[in-house]
């Protein structure tokens, strides 16, 4: 499959970030994305436990869960539950909101940028990273399966710099010798015009 990837040549693009409520002592709950769904989660699931759940989604390659309470790395609580923001690492863009199944917890509340302010949940941001087949900078070969980056632009980490994505989403600069970053480029086979 081609690899697509978020451009960063805008340096102001974000990625989405959708505020996730848990209210439950007991019980288990299920999380699903673009129809695929999580393992089930118990209530007593951590920050890293969860992140791992959604990050094994066949369509996620990462997300990064940020606890609002800094004492506690757990998903759920008592009362007014707890709450964690989703950043979706890849896939980048305006991604659909989470999805939720309730399996014995008393509540879940996922609110994304388009959900109504107030109460003590922050408004989520909407993802505007390009989500294009070789970050739009470069040209698929269908038969090897991999990107072609066109001059100038590299394999990324889907994050803006340098990594193994092989999705010509890093920008390089051009010093008139190799850096690192390009030289690892290199070796992976992409980046043609780098030298
Ligand atoms: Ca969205």
């Amino acid at each position: 499959m081609p690899v697509v990837g978020g451009g960063w040549v805008t340096k102001t693009q974000v990625n989405e970030v959708q505020h996730l409520t848990c209210v439950a002592t007991q019980g288990y709950f299920y999380l699903s994305f673009r129809r695929e769904s999580t393992v089930r989660i118990p209530h007593t699931a951590t920050k890293a436990e969860l992140e791992a759940a959604l990050g094994g989604l066949r369509n996620v390659d990462g997300v990064k869960l940020t606890t609002a309470d800094p004492a506690s790395d757990l998903v759920c609580g008592p009362g007014a539950g707890r709450t964690l923001a989703v950043e979706f690492l890849a896939p980048t863009g305006d991604v659909p909101t989470l999805a939720y199944q309730l399996d014995g917890v008393d509540d879940i509340v996922v609110y994304d940028h388009d959900s109504p302010s107030g109460g003590a949940t922050p408004v989520g941001t909407r993802g505007t990273k390009e989500y294009k087949e070789c970050s739009g900078r470069g040209m698929c070969d269908r038969v090897a399966g991999a990107c072609v980056c066109f001059d100038g632009f590299g394999s990324s980490n889907g994050q803006g710099g340098p990594g193994d994505r092989a999705d010509c989403g890093y920008t390089m600069y051009y010093t008139g010798r190799l850096n690192d970053q390009q030289s690892a480029a290199a070796a992976l086979g992409i980046g043609a015009g780098a030298v």
